[in-house]
């Protein structure tokens, strides 16, 4: 069965499609504008009641939240493709734990940035240069955290690649472009080689390719 992904176009599916990659399950992505108002159809809400993007659907079985599609999809191929969970009890946990850091404390900031840097003219808004500068105080931070931990570890987790750290990707990835915010991470030395560890995997340039 081809899990079908809508919205590949947004940062939180990315979520999705570099987990898919990872563990090398098939997919295919189904297109949704946002700014036509493709989230609010009655079909789509249908599928994610909340009108976001991304939705998954694996036969008879939806789901949403991207943290939660790549949790489901980590666990349920656990022995495919790249293990993202931890082996023991004790890894598990601590990638349980830097994922819920990603969630609420690296993503509000980091959403905020994008929101008003990248998307407030194309949503409608004026971007609040306030709400952009206290972001970048708090997300700096984050890293300041990010980078003590990732002078422990190579990953966030411990020294393997896992769920917590591909969870980073998409938005982060606006931070070093878009945004043009790259020295946030370039002016902290394990962040960035952090970033230039898990940027460059093959499942990362071929999200960024599709
Ligand atoms: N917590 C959700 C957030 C998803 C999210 O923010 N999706 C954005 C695109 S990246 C969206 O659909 N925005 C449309 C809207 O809020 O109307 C998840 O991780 O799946």
């Amino acid at each position: 069965m081809v899990v079908k992904v809508y919205g590949p176009a947004y940062a939180s599916p990315k979520r999705v499609l570099v987990c898919l990659l990872e563990k090398g399950i098939e997919f295919e992505t189904v297109p949704v504008d946002i700014i036509k108002g493709e989230t609010q159809n009655p079909d789509f809400l249908n599928l994610q009641p909340f009108g976001c993007v991304p939705v998954i659907q694996d036969g008879d079985y939806t789901l949403f939240e991207s943290r939660a599609i790549i949790r489901y999809y980590s666990e349920k191929y656990k022995n495919q493709g790249t293990d993202l969970l931890g082996k023991t009890i004790d890894e598990k946990g601590l990638v349980e734990q830097w994922l819920e850091v990603e969630a609420h404390n690296y993503h509000p900031h980091i959403y905020n940035l994008a929101l008003h840097i990248l998307f407030a003219s194309a949503l409608g808004f004026e971007a609040d240069q306030k709400v952009i500068e206290e972001s970048e105080q708090k997300l700096a931070k984050v890293l300041d955290i990010y980078e003590a931990r990732l002078s422990k570890s190579k990953y966030l987790a411990g020294d393997f690649f896992s769920l917590a750290d591909l969870s980073h990707l998409p938005f982060t990835q606006y931070l070093v472009g878009a945004m043009k915010k790259e020295h946030l991470i370039r002016d902290r030395k394990h962040v960035s080689a952090w970033w230039d560890d898990i940027s460059n995997r093959p499942s990362w340039k071929k999200v960024l390719q599709l």
